[in-house]
């Protein structure tokens, strides 16, 4: 027995789980919302025991189920850094939510406590925040419950992105410290954000207009927000926001946001795209970023997360090299299995980085990223960040520069430290460094879209009957279940110059996914259904 037992027996009866088997997934609990509430209220429980086992520092919570219809909503949990819960708790939170009955649950709790010698009597702090979907204000009063019955303090910011969440819960951790993350207010983000950009810009002028697609969610009024804290005439940055009806749940994220715009290959239908205008797309929680443009005589161009991640690495290492830091600092991309050859072929070979694969999901993607002094990490999707390591960040402030030039890129690369969200990937962050990058490189979207060429691709979802029957090794590249599946698939790839193809269970979904690449769309039409017949 432990001090919350009657209380969260109390709490629990008003939050019923609705029974079946839940996991916490690559995002959290993703799923309808009306599944929702009986998880909420016991992740909820499980946040109060993280705060107390990492010795009461703020842990966070958001509620989004980011490019999901709106009718679906979802939990994760934000640890104290900033960073996307511990895996190793992943299955305590899986743990929590089946359990079977209030007295379960109470048992689990205090198993809990005493596994980890939790001292349920601590301080603890527990923060969060959730998207613009109707489903998140029930959400939250049974999150509030469960904290109120642990006798956990909270701060409830409300309606944020993603990313914004993230960087409150490692502000507030930092505050006070030798190194602080920013202030702790949603105010704080944009400010942090409007500084860097001017410093980053070093008076140049980011040229043009750009269109913002905010996928009718979250990103649409917080980007207007932070649009007030930047001195346009300095830094130029026009930006017309587009899609950022939040009045309307029914439409966040339809036909429209980088989902969208990776999934189909092609621009939102509304607006109408204007041939030539420079795009980006944002995902209904704005950590997701894709950008295009339509081309009069090629018509639509995607420039997605291996773009980002081949612009950002080529432009970085620039300026390390200006630096003279090179030597210094080393500088490594991650990318999951998914990333187009031809983006791992310029990196590798045209930038001489290290390129690491790592399974689908941020999170394992964001701590091998953290090995580097440098780390560049993005998937496909729109997804990912740049890291610098405290060295990094010190070596930009502290080397001494031996020219005015080398004192320049040291500035940039400092203002970049604060410009991108360290915490995970942020698509208004994300969207500021591209800008940056092609302002400082004078560059338009055709520019940067001819750095290298994309292998014709194909992403196929397959349905399944048992998804868990199929289990992968190397980064989800092989297939080690079902058995024999791997060697049909070599196979096939062989008669095909310059392919590669995979096929792993979604984290997300009910269903397989695979992934072909070929020397020739037809070449990789052909790769692709073969795999999906051997999968099928
Ligand atoms: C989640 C992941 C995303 C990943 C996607 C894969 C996070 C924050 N999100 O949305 O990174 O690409 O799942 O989905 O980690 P899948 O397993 O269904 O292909
Ligand atoms: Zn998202």
């Amino acid at each position: 027995t432990g001090p919350h037992d009657a209380a969260i027996l109390a709490a629990s009866a008003k939050h019923p789980i609705v029974p079946q088997v839940y996991k916490y997934g690559t995002a959290g609990f993703r799923m309808n919302a009306d599944l929702l509430d009986g998880v909420t209220f016991r992740v909820g429980l499980l946040a109060s025991l993280r705060s107390r086992r990492k010795s009461s520092a703020a842990i966070g919570i958001m509620i989004t189920a980011s490019h999901n219809p709106a009718i679906d909503n979802g939990v994760k949990i934000v640890d104290p850094f900033g960073e996307m819960l511990e895996q190793e708790w992943e299955q305590y939170a899986t743990a929590l939510v089946n359990a079977k009955s209030d007295e379960e649950l109470v048992k689990i709790y205090n198993q809990l406590a005493a596994d980890h010698k939790i001292n349920l009597n601590a301080k603890a702090k527990v923060i969060y925040g959730r998207d613009t979907r109707p489903s998140g204000h029930k959400l939250v009063a049974a999150l509030v419950d469960a904290l109120e019955a642990t006798n956990t303090p909270h701060v409830d910011y409300k309606i944020l992105t993603t990313p914004q969440l993230h960087y409150l819960v490692r502000a507030t951790n930092t505050e006070g410290k030798p190194i602080t993350y920013g202030k702790v207010s949603e105010v704080g983000y944009y400010e942090k954000l409007a500084t860097a950009l001017v410093r980053t810009l070093q008076g140049k002028k980011i040229q043009g207009t750009l269109q913002v697609d905010c996928a009718n969610g979250v990103g649409g009024p917080k980007l207007a927000e932070f649009l007030k804290h930047v001195p346009k005439d300095k830094v130029g940055l026009d930006v017309k926001i587009v899609n950022d009806d939040v009045l309307r749940p029914e439409v966040l994220n339809l036909d429209c946001g980088a989902d969208f715009v990776k999934t189909k290959q092609r621009a939102p239908p509304n607006p109408q795209p204007e041939p030539g205008l420079r795009c980006c797309s944002l995902d209904g929680d704005a950590d997701r970023l894709m950008y295009y443009w339509t081309d009069p005589e090629k018509g639509f161009v995607m420039l997605d997360g291996d773009r980002i991640s081949s612009l950002a690495a080529s432009f970085i290492t620039e300026l390390v090299d200006r630096a003279g830091l090179r030597k210094v600092l080393n500088i490594g991309v991650v990318q999951t299995a998914y990333a187009n050859g031809g983006s791992t072929r310029f990196i590798t070979g045209r930038l001489n980085l290290p390129v690491i694969c790592t399974p689908t999901g941020v999170k394992h993607l964001h701590h091998v990223a953290q090995q580097f002094d440098i780390g560049i990490y993005f998937e496909a999707n729109g997804h990912g960040t740049v890291l610098f390591s405290m060295d990094a960040v010190k070596a930009f402030k502290e080397y001494p520069p031996q020219s005015p030039a080398q004192k320049d890129a040291m500035d940039i690369l400092a203002a970049l430290a604060d410009l991108i969200n360290q915490t995970v990937g942020d698509a208004i962050s994300d969207m500021l460094l591209v800008e940056v990058i092609l302002a400082h490189k004078n560059w338009t979207l055709r520019d940067w879209a001819t750095t290298y060429s994309d292998l014709p691709n194909r992403l196929v979802r397959v349905e399944v009957l048992d998804k868990d029957m199929f289990q992968t090794t190397d980064a989800e590249r092989r297939l080690t279940h079902p058995e024999g599946a791997q060697d049909e698939i070599d196979n096939a790839v062989k008669k095909y110059g310059a392919a590669r193809a995979f096929a792993r269970a979604s984290g997300t979904e009910n269903a397989c996914r695979v992934y072909a690449e070929a020397a020739s769309r037809s070449e990789v039409q052909e790769l692709a259904d073969r795999v999906v017949r051997i999968i099928e």
